[in-house]
């Protein structure tokens, strides 16, 4: 192979780095691994996607002497890309379960955010950058956003200021890029960003190429995000497709009673990434049941989709421990790590999340063990996606549970002013014993980054958001809330954002059915002076 369409990766094996694989690959480009560290001394250019924790993986480079190899290779001012951890990396320190020491290459230590006035953590979304200096990989991206997940971040300061060359304004100014000659690192996922994260691999893969325009990026604020779900299942036939729920029951109202078909899942995704969707979801709906490493169906489905789908994928259903039935056991970190594998970027844990919130509570005990304590300490908070199916259930006052309930804008069917909301598993077969607030808060306890927040009575009825329930469970976290269930109109869209602190909004039938472009969502949102990502 020429060397000039070779790329060299640093992947050290502690995560996903899948979707740079992906990115790199659809620029027409070959993928060296790293195996030694000579590896790296040899590279033409090389790309460092930092994933999992800091301290593990500096742990990893030291021993295997990648490290001194990484600086060798920098101080030489060698063509150089690192992403997210691959940035923080190369500061001094960070405070991620430490303080922990880093290359060194770059004064500064990476602390987290700070979760005051009502700023997440973690930075999970489509924000823009303020360009400090010019950094050629960046010309292309102006005032549009790019994709950023992340807890730490490194702070600019008088001893770093010749390192940086943008900044992202999230809670405080922090770096949210370094270009020192041709040395470039990122905090955001270029690979993640859409075509203007494309354009930025672009410009570091082949640098001579394109001209340069100077670019001006706008404060701004993280912008909120609109995202397409597909819920999947296999039909009667065998074969698997997009379906959508009438409050969750997705079987069409004929004699045959067959499963509701609206499409393909790699043509919708790929549509809807088209089209400007700021993530894309699916559910595996019948997860509960089938057990998902059997289901190679939906394994293929994300392998085929994260090719050509430059924005974040999460997968759900079907994420618990698992014995198949020849005996063998499958943790649900195996099945998880699997559904990464194939290029998702976040897994949803729905069902097995709630009982590890009702063992919580009746123990008090943190035993590391749940699905999503797990996953989370493996691949981060920031991957890992509580998703909660409430059911409303109408009470005469607030003292008839043990819940927390709300005062209802309409009156219940026994004229109940009152309503809790209750948690249910299975895809809203069986109630459970437990509402959507305490296990928002306990979820967040144990480590879940992010709460896709449906509910069943509004599903599939396009009548609007519960607003009442997404306001109840955003003020109650302080991670990002993702609303879901009765987008039927572009003003639901603006009215949650508006009325509560939902920093996402999901959608599913009015997009399946063409009813409703995201971009008129967009667009919408913009007039009503909502940032977006356009
Ligand atoms: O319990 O970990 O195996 O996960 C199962 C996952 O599948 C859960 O995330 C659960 O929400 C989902 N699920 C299970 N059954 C159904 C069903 O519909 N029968 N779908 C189901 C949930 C709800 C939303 C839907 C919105 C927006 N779908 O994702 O897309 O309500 O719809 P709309 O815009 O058309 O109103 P586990």
């Amino acid at each position: 192979s020429s060397s000039g369409s070779v790329v060299t990766l640093l992947d050290y094996g502690a995560g996903n780095v899948r979707s740079v694989r992906n990115a790199i690959r659809y620029l027409g480009y070959e993928i060296e691994d790293v195996r030694t560290p000579k590896d790296i001394l040899n590279a033409d250019r090389l790309i460092f996607p930092g994933v999992g924790a800091f301290a593990s993986a500096m742990d990893v480079l030291t021993k295997t002497g990648m490290a001194e190899a990484l600086c060798t290779y920098i101080e030489n001012d060698r063509p150089f890309l690192g992403i997210c951890l691959g940035l923080q990396l190369l500061f001094d320190s960070s405070e991620e379960n430490g303080p922990v020491n880093g290359l060194g290459l770059i004064p500064g230590v990476v602390g987290r955010f700070n979760s005051l006035n009502g700023f997440r953590v973690p930075h999970i979304g489509w924000n823009a950058l303020q360009i400090a200096k010019d950094s050629e990989i960046l010309d292309d991206i102006g005032d549009r956003h790019v994709y950023f997940v992340h807890s730490y971040r490194a702070m600019p300061s008088n001893d770093n200021k010749e390192w940086v060359s943008s900044t992202c304004n999230y809670s405080d100014d922090f770096i949210a890029s370094i270009r020192r000659g041709n040395v470039h690192a990122v905090q955001f996922h270029p690979e993640k960003s859409g075509d203007v994260g494309l354009s930025v691999l672009r410009r570091f893969l082949n640098p001579k190429s394109q001209g340069s325009k100077p670019t001006q990026g706008k404060a701004s604020k993280l912008a909120k995000r609109v995202i397409a779900c597909l819920d999947v299942r296999t039909n009667d036939k065998g074969d698997l497709v997009v379906t959508k729920g009438d409050q969750y029951d997705v079987r069409e109202q004929t004699k045959e009673n067959e499963v509701r078909n609206l499409g393909k899942p790699v043509e919708l995704a790929g549509q809807y990434y088209k089209d400007g969707a700021d993530e894309v979801s699916f559910l595996n709906i019948t997860g509960f049941r089938d057990f998902p490493l059997g289901d190679l169906p939906m394994l293929q489905v994300l392998r085929h989709t994260s090719e050509n789908v430059f924005v974040p994928l999460t997968v759900g259903g079907g994420i618990r421990d698992f014995t198949d039935a020849n005996g063998r056991y499958y943790s649900s970190l195996e099945v998880a790590s699997e559904y990464f594998r194939s290029g998702a970027d976040k897994i949803s844990i729905g069902s097995d999340a709630v009982y590890a919130a009702e063992e919580y509570i009746k123990t008090k005990v943190k035993t590391g063990k749940s699905s999503l304590e797990q996953i989370s300490k493996v691949y981060g908070n920031q991957a890992v996606v509580v998703s909660v199916d409430p059911r409303r259930v109408y009470v005469q006052g607030p003292n008839d549970v043990q819940f927390k309930t709300i005062r209802v804008p309409k009156p219940g069917p026994n004229g109940e002013e009152y309503a809790w909301y209750q948690c249910t598993v299975n895809g809203g077969r069986e109630g459970r014993s437990i509402g959507a607030y305490e296990l928002a808060k306990v979820v967040e306890e144990l480590g879940a980054g992010e709460i896709l927040l449906n509910c069943i009575d509004c599903d599939g009825q396009g009548k609007g958001f519960d607003i009442d329930l997404i306001k109840l469970i955003s003020d109650a976290v302080s991670i990002p809330v993702i609303a879901s269930s009765g987008a039927g109109a572009v003003e639901h869209f603006s009215e949650v954002f508006m009325k509560t602190n939902a920093s996402a909004a999901l959608a599913a039938g009015i997009f399946h059915r063409k009813e409703v472009p995201i971009q008129s969502v967009k667009a919408h949102l913009l007039k009503e002076g909502i940032e977006v990502r356009i």
